[in-house]
């Protein structure tokens, strides 16, 4: 019998909720079974909107992280260090574009990804608000950021939404080439003279706290881990890839001869891990929330670049238009002959 009653049965066929609980279940059996979710298929609100803030969080920390190494690409000790920073910055603004795009994928326009940059409202990450004070912190960044950077990312190439891991495979080898070009500095600067060698240890004193925060809250303290890691975006917690990454510097700050700042480090024989000291967390959260030493300098460089590309960015349009109508001139002409 036909009726204009609304279905009250959880477990019919036409009721909506059912549509949307079978369309999550097979996507939770996708999931599961490890394949890849392309930007075409069903998708829980949920999943897309932690994407969207994970994968825009990740493109503005490639553009806010060009700004400190920027800085220091007229003042590079040789041309050889010059040139390979300025690929280094260059592949950051690289990284931005591929994330950004990957962004879009899930129905979000680039505007509105900057524009939330720009106003405050998305977040990028920490370590970038800090100051870059000495030609050891470019060596220093490459060393432990992207190092910290590479910890957490690899992981994110076996991600469970498609154009994500894609983007991260090419990510990842280009930033392992960074970790390796900031070690060289550090390496270099250590075989020096002692005041380069000072100069390296005083930059690993201050880049060291604040890399092991790069990872996140504890995971007891972690927001979104639960989620991501049940959509198969996390695959490590926020805890496993900071221990990891204290695991392998410590024998490379070893080989260096630097010491890490922290004098609860030490290896336990039990846990077959290092121990170490407690992260400032009001230090994070004031850095996170816009306090820390270069958060308003990074934002006003940031707007201030975005504002003086803008012309290259509308010629780059208008000629692209210009040449689309062209095309559409062409084939008109064409289908008439
Ligand atoms: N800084 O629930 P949680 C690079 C926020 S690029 C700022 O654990 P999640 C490089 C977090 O967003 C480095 N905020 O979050 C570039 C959340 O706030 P909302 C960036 C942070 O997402 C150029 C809240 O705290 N890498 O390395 O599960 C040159 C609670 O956290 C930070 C990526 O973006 C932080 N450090 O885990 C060189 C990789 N940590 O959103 C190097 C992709 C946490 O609720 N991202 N928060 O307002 C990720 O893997 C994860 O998003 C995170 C955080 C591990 C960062």
């Amino acid at each position: 019998m036909y009726t204009q009653a609304i279905d009250t049965d959880p477990t019919s066929r036409n009721s909506p909720t059912s549509h949307a609980s079978v369309a999550e279940d097979v996507f939770l059996a996708r999931i599961a079974q490890d394949e890849k979710i392309e930007p075409q298929d069903w998708m829980p609100e949920a999943y897309r909107k932690t994407l969207v803030r994970q994968i825009s969080q990740h493109a503005h920390s490639e553009v806010v992280g060009m700004l400190p190494e920027g800085g220091w690409i007229t003042r590079a000790p040789s041309l050889r260090r010059k040139e390979i920073l300025l690929a280094k910055v260059q592949d950051e603004g690289g990284h931005g574009l591929y994330l950004y795009s990957a962004a879009e994928t899930l129905g979000v326009s680039r505007e509105q990804l900057i524009d939330a940059l720009h106003s405050g409202k998305a977040k990028y990450s920490s370590i970038f608000n800090y100051e870059t004070k000495t030609w050891a912190d470019i060596g220093t960044i490459g060393w432990l950021v992207d190092g910290a950077a590479i910890m957490n990312q690899v992981p994110l190439c076996r991600c469970s939404y498609g154009p994500y891991a894609r983007a991260m495979i090419r990510i990842c080898k280009e930033e392992s080439f960074h970790q390796r070009q900031g070690f060289d500095i550090v390496r270099a600067l250590c075989e020096g003279t002692p005041e380069q060698k000072a100069m390296a240890q005083e930059s690993l004193n201050r880049w060291w706290w604040p890399t092991l925060m790069m990872f996140g809250p504890h995971d007891s303290d972690s927001t979104h881990t639960g989620q991501a890691s049940a959509y198969g975006i996390k695959r490590i917690s926020n805890d496993d890839l900071r221990q990891k990454f204290v695991d392998v510097t410590v024998a490379q700050a070893e080989f260096l001869g630097l010491s890490i700042p922290d004098p609860a480090l030490r290896w336990n024989a039990e846990r077959g891990h290092y121990d170490f000291g407690k992260i400032d967390w009001d230090e994070f959260w004031r850095v996170v929330n816009g306090q820390g030493p270069c958060n308003e300098a990074r934002m006003h460089d940031r707007i201030s670049a975005f504002e003086e590309g803008r012309w290259v960015r509308d010629a780059a349009s208008a000629h692209a238009a210009k040449r689309a109508a062209r095309a559409v001139a062409r084939a008109g002409a064409l289908e008439a002959a």
